[in-house]
């Protein structure tokens, strides 16, 4: 059984579109380490997961990027909603003439056995480590094996509209409708999260 890792249950909802009945939410809140690389924060969560579950686990992290604030809130997204909130990021993406934005995810999976890993410098400082560490290293130094699958969408910071999905959903508009004025099969039909399952499914189903 693949195990969604996150505590976030609209995730979830959305990957069961692409992943259908085999997959279960793990509810399980890796260390997320500080980092402007979604990448090696999701890299480094798959392998947390993996070794706390023993089953092959995906690890979704995204993040909304405000163009003109230089890309904030991005990988401090979940801070953010916590801290300011859904609102407060809005009055912040208004103040400014230009509104782009863009939702980014990635994906990252751990099985514990041995693939072409997704290259370097995602979890080139593991590699290392591990390298130098040798074959009786302490498990944590040990670097397991990483695919990561990204996917991105452009859109426009918009005032809140709409009911459904989740997060930061209401303020981001794609082609004059919000997300959260979409189903999860429209929101999924081309959202980031979408396009990074589409690539994991494909890659998995070879697998
Ligand atoms: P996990 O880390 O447990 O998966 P989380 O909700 O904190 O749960 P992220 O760190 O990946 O997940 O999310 C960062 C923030 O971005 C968080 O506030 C989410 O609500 C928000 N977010 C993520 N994907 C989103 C999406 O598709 N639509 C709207 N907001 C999203």
């Amino acid at each position: 059984m693949l195990r969604y890792v996150t505590t976030n249950p609209g995730k979830v909802h959305e990957a069961e579109e692409y992943l259908g009945e085999g997959i279960e939410q793990l509810d399980y809140d890796y260390t997320e380490i500080q980092s402007d690389d979604m990448g090696e924060i999701a890299a480094r969560g798959a392998r947390e997961a993996y070794r706390h579950a023993g089953e092959p686990t995906l690890v979704d992290d995204a993040g909304l990027f405000v163009r003109a604030l230089d890309g904030f809130p991005g990988p401090y997204s979940s801070y953010v909603e916590d801290t300011i909130g859904v609102e407060r990021t809005w009055a912040l993406a208004s103040e400014e003439s230009d509104r782009r934005g863009s939702f980014r995810c990635v994906l990252a999976y751990c099985d514990g056995e041995g693939f072409e890993a997704s290259p370097d410098p995602i979890d080139s400082d593991d590699r290392v480590a591990a390298a130098a560490a040798g074959p009786d290293a302490d498990e944590d130094a040990e670097a397991l094996p990483v695919k990561l699958f990204a996917g991105r969408v452009r859109g426009e910071l918009v005032e809140p509209r709409g009911e459904g999905g989740f997060g930061f959903d209401p303020i981001f508009e794609h082609d004059g409708t919000t997300f959260a004025e979409m189903s999860a099969d429209e929101k999924n039909a081309i959202s980031h999260r979408g396009r990074a399952l589409a690539k994991f499914a494909e890659w998995h189903a070879e697998r």
